[in-house]
Order: structure tokens, then C-alpha cells, then sequence
């Protein structure tokens, strides 16, 4: 398979030291894709570290954007610049922190088509999670039977940003104007392109905590994720 045309688009806040091992690794499991890092301007240096180490790859790019605003609306500017500068047809958002594999990528990137979007699952059979803390995994499994429950959703997992996409599906979301910009935009976009057509396939899919690195998962973004949901809820009704 010719991985030209498939980007990868990982969103960082201090993620310094995560992304230089994670993009060699994507690289090595998928040569000749593109990465596309998108950085809000991380107080520990990540996107210098990522100019330097890559500066003479045309593989790796990085949009630096200002101040954070949010793992979905940095998704949504690396899809935006992949479409724009380099006519990717796949895109691909995945997490920088290694919790999610790059071995699953040749999986993802031959499952999607024209109308298929694929996703990572923690909670298929033949799926794993490791090292996560009581806490997080009942916090996980109660977030997704809300999402199944309210916003109607077949996903075992609506929570897991490992995600490859069609170029008519990153179309669709750059024309619309989401109202959500953490968590639950993975919810807010199944919803909408459910509604426009596309399917939904999930893969099992292995996922370890982070080891290095802070959590950018803080209790505001969680109150906030609640009331995200609820506009998600009132709006599909
Ligand atoms: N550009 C950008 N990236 C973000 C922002 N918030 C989170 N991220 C990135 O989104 C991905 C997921 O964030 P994590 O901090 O790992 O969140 P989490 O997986 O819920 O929490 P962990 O337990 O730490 O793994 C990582 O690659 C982060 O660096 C943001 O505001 N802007
Ligand atoms: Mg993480």
C-alpha cells in the first residue's frame, strides 16, 4: 500500500517528551505517510523539539497554533492544513502520549473507504487496556454508556481519539461548525456523519497509559465534557 496520501494528525501540549519516538515509530511501521503535528504552543518546547529533530524531513510537519483550545479543535487544524497543503484522501488523529499503537495502523488505513469511517476499540474482544488506575476505568465505561445511551450510539468505544477517516468525511467537518471542542467532539462528529451517510467500523485495539509526560485531562474539562454532552443531546433531538 502506498502511504502517500494518508496523513496523521497528532495533537500535543507538552507532549516533549512523547512525539519525537512516537513520529519515528509511525514512520517505520508506515513509510512515506505524512505526520502532521499540531502544537498549541506547549510551555515545555514541543514543537521546537519536533523542528529539530525532523527539520530535514518533508514527512513531519507541525501547525503551531497560539494558546490551547482543545484536543478536537486541534484535530480539526491538522485536518484542515493536511487538506489544504498536502491532498491527503486518509486522515488519521491519534494520540501522542503512546497509548495508542502504531502497529494498528496498516489495520485502520485498509478498513476505511469512501464511506467508512474506522475506529480504535478498548472494549471489542481481543482489545486491552493496561495500566490504568480504578478510577479511570470506571470514569471510561460510565462516559460511554451515557454517550450509547443518549446520543443513540452503536460504538463499544466513543471516547478513544484513534480514528481514520475519509477524505468526503474531513470534509464534511470542516464545513460545519462543531460546538464542541474537547472529548466530546468524537461524539459530536460520529452524530453528524452518521447523519450524513457514513458508517462506523471499529477494530480491537491495545491501549496503555500514558508513561511519560502530564494528563491534560483535568476535572474542568470534565464538568465541561458533561455539559458538552448535553448540547450534543438538545441538538439531536
Ligand atoms: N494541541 C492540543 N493538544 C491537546 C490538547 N489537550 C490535549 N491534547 C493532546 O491530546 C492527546 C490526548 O490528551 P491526554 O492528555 O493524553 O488525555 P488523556 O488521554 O485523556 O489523559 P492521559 O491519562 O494523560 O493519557 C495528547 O496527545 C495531548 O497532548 C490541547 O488543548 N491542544
Ligand atoms: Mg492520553
Amino acid at each position: 500500500m502506498n502511504y502517500n496520501q494518508v496523513a496523521i494528525i497528532i495533537p500535543t501540549y507538552n507532549e516533549r517528551t512523547n512525539i519525537v519516538s512516537l513520529v519515528r515509530e509511525i514512520l517505520q511501521v508506515i513509510p512515506g505517510t505524512q505526520v502532521v503535528v499540531v502544537d498549541d504552543n506547549s510551555p515545555d518546547g514541543t514543537a521546537k523539539i519536533i523542528s529539530e529533530s525532523f527539520a530535514k524531513n518533508k514527512s513531519v510537519c507541525l501547525v503551531k497554533r497560539t494558546k490551547k483550545q482543545g484536543r478536537g479543535a486541534a484535530v480539526l487544524a491538522g485536518f484542515h492544513y493536511a487538506n489544504k497543503q498536502l491532498a491527503s484522501k486518509i486522515y488519521i488523529e491519534m494520540d501522542a502520549d503512546h497509548s495508542h499503537e502504531p502497529q494498528l495502523l496498516p489495520a485502520l488505513i485498509s478498513r476505511v473507504n469512501a464511506t467508512t469511517v474506522v475506529c480504535a476499540s478498548r472494549y471489542l474482544p481481543g482489545a486491552s487496556i493496561s495500566n490504568w488506575s480504578k478510577l479511570r476505568s470506571i470514569f471510561s465505561w460510565l462516559s460511554n454508556s451515557i454517550i450509547r445511551l443518549l446520543l443513540h450510539s452503536s460504538l463499544t468505544d466513543n471516547t478513544n481519539g484513534y480514528r481514520a477517516y475519509p477524505i468526503a468525511a474531513v470534509r464534511v467537518l470542516l464545513t460545519t461548525k462543531l460546538s464542541t471542542k474537547n472529548y466530546l467532539v468524537l461524539a459530536e462528529t460520529t452524530k453528524l456523519l452518521t447523519k450524513h451517510g457514513f458508517k462506523y467500523e471499529e477494530v480491537p485495539s491495545h491501549f496503555s497509559n500514558r508513561v511519560s509526560g502530564k494528563s491534560n485531562t483535568t476535572l474542568s474539562l470534565l464538568l465541561r465534557s458533561i455539559s458538552d454532552l448535553v448540547k450534543i443531546w438538545l441538538q439531536s433531538k
